[in-house]
């Protein structure tokens, strides 16, 4: 542990660093070029610097040299503050940082002078892993390009102290192990001892004298920033990414228990207030799971928005003006975990600003937007309403009445003349599940019209007994007597729940999908009741990904080719410039050099995978991989069964047939499995086990090989595509929001394989049908595939039955695989017959597989098709859809500092 300054006079670098353990590393030019600003003060970050620590301090100071401070910073300007929620998947933060900044050269160049290479010293720092997949690293893409295009906007998320779980490989599959990235330190945070906000839970709700309510008591925690700063790449801004770690309030430790020799008493509250920010998403099976990730989310919303009110009110000039607040502060929910947001900031409107409810809620509805990201039912949130009131009284007390609201508005919408349809519709769109109506609002029901008239046909529509909605409202006691003498069982009341995503669609101005075909989805399908009544909210927003660190950074030498090719660097900011590749996508020069680069990339990921698996590959195989979160919609195992199947043709055949039939291939799979997800571990255990049957077995050698990487993460991601020649994204057609490793793959050369699902429509459009290998049923049809199969009319394929049995004959070892097996053929006991059309789409998988391989073997057509991709990609840009946000939702303009 040591460190150092050195300067370089040539390029006028100075460096400090600390090598070991700290990958950190801190430059300052010597040029003032127009770099060096004054530190800003409104917020007080930088002023009290002499007081941190030397490691946070020498960060902060870099920042002040970079000077690139978010405009939010700025205090004489009253620019809009617009704020974004994220959680954030943003790997390493070294190699991004002083790529924006221009300045990797010179690290390189003064870190060798010190003896090291920047590469060792950048392997150094563990990835920031605080979410779970593509939402957490969406956001982080989106901050890359919120402050390269000066957006004045910031990220907001919790400081996990454990982030995503590291993922061992044992012979059982998937074990995970605590992540304890921060063990080392980060000296990429600045601890914000002066931002600081309680978070208050349980309690209860009182009237005071003013007729206000008030909630209190109940146990409060401290709520700290920590700041990351987030350069914009070539430009002065850098914005920050504030993440909260929770604390006890100061004056509550108990000292007493502790000086009576009750220790464990005594550190209680602090132990409950930190170990909110243990765990990134902690299993919520339990009562107490479900309780710390309801109090994680409500932490977030609530110290983020004390944070954006503090700075609307002290940039006010103490002229508060609550109606401009939107105009100022944008609240975009990153899905629905920061829903709380509606309530919190109803409640500190109402209860902490006095304003009445009208305005409370005009305000709230022009400030917070939401970005839907999931069509699955299951992932849909839904809180119980009895935890909930427990936990957040106050916020129970809103949402039931902009449930009440909600109720009104559909009433006055549809009148009340055809009960049954009304019905209907509050089912599907009320905030509050298996509820019964309110008084006020049953009422209108009481004396339903003498022959109602129907709103559509105009006739007259005759009401029965089942069609009333006062038969629903008959007492609970009623209805109980009726179903036991029916059927001398008590009926099961439903637990009443609190629907997060219809609270976000009713509170939001505007509510998006993440790419056009699942945009399209929650229209027609997911919100269609919330969309015919107000389809002026619902928009797109294709999904994108930084090109900065997705070609540039993790793929130098492709990066190089293509500035050479297009004659200058302008394509990593304006992204449109990577079609004049199209003109040389017969260029043989190119082409050879093309494929060099995609072969140095294979070289150092064959000896990452011989490092990591003890498996050698062959780097003139083709390179196809599937990385992802473990799901079973993601369809690995349909690509594992696709392996299985051609493994078995080769074993079939003798080795010249081999040779002459199939092309070479290393096919990658890595990703991580949620821990009580039980079917997706027995996913990753099927995969390993053909692997090593596979990659041990002689016959096949250098043909096929079928590895499993540890611990996929964002830094393994910035390896293995670069790599990539073909890529899978087969997920069963409607249910992948978007996907954004699609677009990666695809930037960087890499041809996909998949469905019509998520952003691989637009992909293809983009690339050219030719240049995209399609597979499988289409959304539209996945309904009555489903129906054909549960009725048992489906006849799966010769080739697909010849798969399962092989499987079931023991090759892979002694585990039989029945759950699996069991869960494509939907016998009792495994759940809905093959729900996610694994059998279905096999066919139509392995014989596009089959022209992949006619397509490799011309490797001049399969080279102009990966140039096609890289040139097709450029819509694909984080920068276009934060344009699109910025200027669609938000209503912001860039704001350069000069
Ligand atoms: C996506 C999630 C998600 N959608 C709940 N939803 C989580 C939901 O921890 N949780 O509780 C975590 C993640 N993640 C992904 O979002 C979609 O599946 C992708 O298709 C999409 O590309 C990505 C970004 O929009």
């Amino acid at each position: 542990d040591f460190s150092f300054t050195s300067r370089n006079r040539s390029s006028k670098v100075s460096l400090l660093t600390r090598v070991k353990p700290s990958f950190c590393v801190r430059c300052v030019s010597s040029e003032p070029k127009q770099r060096v600003r004054e530190p800003v003060t409104e917020e007080g970050v930088l002023s009290d610097l002499s007081t941190f620590p030397p490691d946070a301090a020498s960060i902060a100071s870099s920042i002040k040299y970079h000077a690139e401070f978010t405009p939010l910073f700025s205090s004489n300007n009253f620019e809009p503050s617009k704020a974004f929620f994220a959680t954030a998947q943003s790997g390493r933060a070294l190699l991004n940082a002083i790529g924006n900044l221009e300045l990797t050269g010179e690290y390189a160049d003064a870190l060798e002078k010190l003896g090291h290479t920047l590469e060792t010293v950048a392997s150094q720092e563990p990835d920031a892993a605080l979410g779970n997949g593509g939402l957490g690293r969406l956001a982080s893409c989106f901050l890359d390009s919120l402050a390269t295009l000066n957006y004045p906007a910031w990220g907001y998320g919790l400081r996990y102290k454990y982030g995503l779980f590291k993922q061992h490989l044992t012979k059982d599959g998937q074990e995970e192990v605590a992540e304890n990235w921060l063990e080392i330190g980060n000296p990429w945070e600045i601890v914000r001892n002066d931002v600081s906000y309680t978070v208050k839970f349980y309690g209860k709700v009182v009237m005071s004298s003013d007729g206000k309510s008030r909630w209190i008591g109940g146990e409060d925690i401290v709520a700290v920033a920590y700041d990351v700063p987030i350069p914009g790449y070539k430009t002065k801004t850098t914005i920050n990414l504030r993440l909260w770690s929770t604390k006890v309030p100061s004056d509550q430790f108990d000292l007493s228990a502790f000086n009576a020799g009750e220790h464990s008493k005594a550190c209680e509250a602090q132990t409950n207030a930190e170990k909110i920010c243990y765990i990134l998403y902690p299993g919520d099976e339990s009562e107490e799971g479900k309780i710390l990730r309801l109090k994680q989310q409500y932490t977030l919303c609530s110290a983020s928005l004390q944070d954006i009110i503090a700075r609307f009110e002290r940039r006010s000039d103490g002229s508060v003006r609550w109606e401009e607040f939107p105009d100022k502060v944008a609240v975009q929910m990153n899905d629905t975990h920061p829903t709380l947001c509606i309530p919190e900031l109803m409640r500190i409107l109402m209860d902490v600003k006095g304003l009445t409810w009208s305005e409370a809620w005009k305000i709230t509805e022009r400030t917070v937007a939401y970005t839907n990201h999931t069509v699955l039912p299951e992932a849909l949130e839904k809180w119980s309403y009895e935890l909930m009131q427990r936990l957040l009284p106050r916020h129970v007390e809103i949402i039931e009445m902009i449930d009440k609201q909600l109720i009104e508005d559909i009433i006055s919408e549809y009148g009340t003349s055809n009960p049954e349809m009304l019905e209907k519709k509050l089912v599907s769109m009320r905030i509050l599940e298996n509820f019964d109506l309110p008084a006020s609002v049953a009422g209108l029901f009481a004396n339903p019209e003498e022959n109602p008239i129907d709103d559509k046909t105009g006739e007259k529509v005759e009401a029965t007994d089942a069609d009333t909605v006062t038969d629903k409202e008959e007492s609970e006691g009623e209805e109980k007597s009726k179903n036991e003498a029916a059927n001398k069982e008590p009926a099961i009341t439903p637990p009443k729940m609190v629907r997060m995503a219809n609270l976000c669609v009713v509170a939001g101005h505007s509510v998006n999908g993440v790419a056009e075909i699942h945009s399209e989805i929650v229209k027609k399908d997911v919100f269609n009741d919330f969309f015919q009544l107000w389809p002026e909210k619902f928009q797109n927003k294709t999904n994108g990904v930084t090109p900065r660190r997705w070609i540039h950074f993790c793929n130098p030498d492709l990066s190089a080719l293509i500035t050479k090719w297009t004659s200058s660097n302008d394509w990593i900011l304006k992204t449109e410039k990577l079609s004049e590749l199209q003109k040389f996508a017969d260029n043989e020069d190119l082409h050879n050099e093309w494929r060099a680069t995609k072969r140095i990339n294979k070289i150092k990921v064959a000896s990452f995978l011989k490092e990591k698996t003890g498996y050698s590959v062959n780097p003139d195989a083709m390179f196809d991989i599937q990385v992802k979160r473990i799901h079973e919609y993601k369809r690995q195992l349909l690509n594992i069964l696709g392996i299985v199947y051609r493994y078995k043709k080769m074993k079939d055949m003798n080795a010249a047939e081999r040779k002459a039939n199939f092309v070479p291939r290393v096919c990658i799979f890595g990703g991580k499995a949620f821990s009580t997800y039980v079917q997706a571990k027995r996913i990753i255990k099927f995969i390993t086990d053909v692997g090593a049957t596979i990659n041990h077995d002689p016959d096949i050698g250098d043909l096929l090989k079928v590895i499993f990487v540890p611990d996929y993460n964002v830094t393994v991601a910035e390896l293995l595509i670069p790599a990539s020649e073909l890529s899978q994204h087969i997920s069963t057609a409607g249910m992948e929001a978007s996907g954004t490793s699609n677009m990666k793959f695809s930037m960087n050369g890499c041809i996909l394989i998949g469905t019509l699902d998520g952003a691989n429509v637009e992909i293809r459009q983009e690339v050219g049908e030719d240049n995209f290998f399609l597979f499988g049923a289409r959304a539209e049809d996945i309904a009555s595939l489903r129906k054909e199969r549960a009725e048992g009319k489906f006849v799966p394929d010769e080739r697909f039955e010849e798969v399962k049995k092989f499987v079931k004959s023991g090759v892979f070892g002694p585990h039989n695989y029945d759950e699996l097996m069991g869960s494509l053929e939907g016998n009792e006991g495994f759940g809905r017959a093959d729900y996610f059309l694994v059998a279905k789409d096999f066919p139509s998988y392995i014989e596009c597989q089959e022209k992949v391989d006619v397509a490799y073997r011309d490797q001049r057509r399969w080279t102009k098709m990966s140039i096609l991709n890289t040139a097709g990609s450029s819509k694909f840009s984080s920068d276009r859809t934060i344009h699109e946000y910025a200027k669609d939702i938000w209503n912001i303009q860039p704001l350069e500092l000069i």
